[in-house]
């Protein structure tokens, strides 16, 4: 059965292709750096946005046209959407997908019932994952939705959050890895907290490191050999978020031991949401060894919440291609589709603009970022910026063959610094911009 009749699988024309449902520049297997466009973009579908997000907001009812879903909260109709969300992967040549538990299947009234619920789901999901040939990036728990979670789950203030949240996740993990996940993600939804006056945040702290090794160590146990994620998110839902940004989450892996088994899933929006650039938090991770995935979408500038639009900007996906190519593009990690359509978008049918939009916005960008690679041209700028210290005293700091006497005894002899160079920002930005075509 067609889901989506008016949509033909989507194929590659070319930038001058007057067709709306077609790629203009992601082609699969065009070669760039010498590898197939579709292994340097590993792109993924969001199964919660794509399926569940239903186009509610505080002032408004839900607006999205499903008319595969009977919208009652039953495993039956979980199922039903399995093979709608699996038609619009095949339509759209997209190879991998993402999935929350509690979006896949409904809750029922104990844990146990729960857990029979996902089971019965899952098995959909292999079937359509044999029939499609699609693949799961990552998976991860829903740990925030719930009002047992109010508090938040491994940083509540009470021990049975913890142990709830920690019976999820040790579910989610087995799904996971029975689905042949090539990740999980840890997004801390309710990690943090509202009021300072009300918090013990270093046994907050604490807990989430307990937390994050149990999850470590029972993926080891049970042979689960995914790449563990970290997501950074400073604020919304809570206030202070523990997950604020690159480097608050490197941070916290390093000081509890966990920096060689986490890596992270950085967001477009979530960085913004921090005041950093995405191209920042990309390359804080990446300069640390831990950059791993990345949520693709897109903020509004004049909002200031997570709106999670699908990425549009050139500009933004040319830079963000330039970081990931240079520390050396995806191993396990992919460019997931962490976007929604606007709740005015609510035909099934914008599920198709919206991520051919993306699809082609990235490949764009990674098409730009390797004709500036191989120009070298600003490559070639940025080092000669540096280049006092390929050489003379630079190079004897970075050697590490001199101390603050000898650097005295230097600049004593010199007495001032040598003639300082432009920033030049204005022609790095004109060298940037003559190649976005
Ligand atoms: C929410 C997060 C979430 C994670 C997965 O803001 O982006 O969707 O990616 O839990
Ligand atoms: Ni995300
Ligand atoms: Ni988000």
């Amino acid at each position: 059965m067609a889901y989506f009749p008016e949509v033909e699988k989507i194929q590659y024309e070319g930038p001058d292709s007057d067709n709306n449902l077609a790629f203009r520049y992601y082609n699969p297997d065009e070669l760039v750096e010498g590898k197939a466009m579709k292994d340097h973009l590993r792109f993924s579908a969001a199964f919660w946005h794509c399926m569940r997000a239903n186009g509610s907001d505080p002032f408004g009812a839900p607006t999205m046209y499903m008319p595969w879903d009977d919208g009652s909260n039953s495993v039956a109709n979980a199922q039903k959407r399995v093979p709608v969300f699996f038609e619009m992967l095949e339509k759209l040549q997209m190879p991998y997908f993402c999935f929350h538990d509690r979006d896949i299947a409904p809750e029922g009234d104990t844990l146990k019932e729960t857990n029979a619920n996902l089971d019965e789901v899952v098995k959909v999901f292999k079937d359509e994952m044999a029939r499609t040939g699609k693949k799961l990036l990552w998976g991860t728990a829903n740990l925030f939705g719930n009002p047992r979670f109010m508090h938040g789950a491994a940083t509540s203030c009470h021990a049975d959050s913890f142990a709830y949240a920690a019976a999820q996740v040790k579910k989610a993990i087995e799904v996971t890895k029975e689905l042949g996940g090539e990740g999980y993600v840890f997004w801390g939804g309710r990690e943090g907290y509202m009021s300072w006056l009300n918090t013990d945040m270093k046994r907050e702290l604490d807990h989430l490191a307990i937390f994050m090794h149990m999850a470590v160590d029972y993926a080891k146990e049970i042979g689960f050999k995914g790449q563990f994620y970290f997501e950074p998110k400073p604020k919304e839902p809570t206030k202070h978020q523990y997950d604020f940004d690159s480097a608050a989450c490197i941070n916290f892996l390093r000081a509890n031991g966990l920096e060689n088994d986490v890596k992270m899933n950085i967001e477009t929006n979530h960085a913004t949401l921090a005041g950093h650039a995405v191209e920042h938090e990309l390359d804080y991770a990446g300069s640390q060894g831990m950059l791993g995935s990345v949520d693709a979408n897109n903020g509004d500038m004049l909002l200031g919440w997570d709106t999670d639009q699908f990425p549009t900007d050139v500009y933004l996906t040319t830079k963000m291609m330039l970081v990931i190519l240079k520390y050396g593009g995806f191993t396990t990690g992919g460019l997931n589709f962490d976007a929604k359509r606007r709740r005015e978008s609510f035909q099934p049918l914008d599920l198709f603009y919206a991520h051919i939009g993306g699809m082609d916005t990235f490949a764009r960008g990674l098409k730009i970022a390797a004709e500036i690679r191989k120009s070298g041209e600003l490559e070639n700028m940025v080092k000669e910026r540096y280049s006092s210290w390929d050489s003379g005293i630079g190079a004897d700091i970075e050697a590490g063959k001199v101390c603050f006497n000898c650097l005295e005894k230097y600049m004593l002899e010199k007495g001032e610094v040598a003639p300082l160079s432009s920033g030049r920002q204005e022609l790095y930005e004109n060298v940037f911009n003559k190649y976005i075509k």
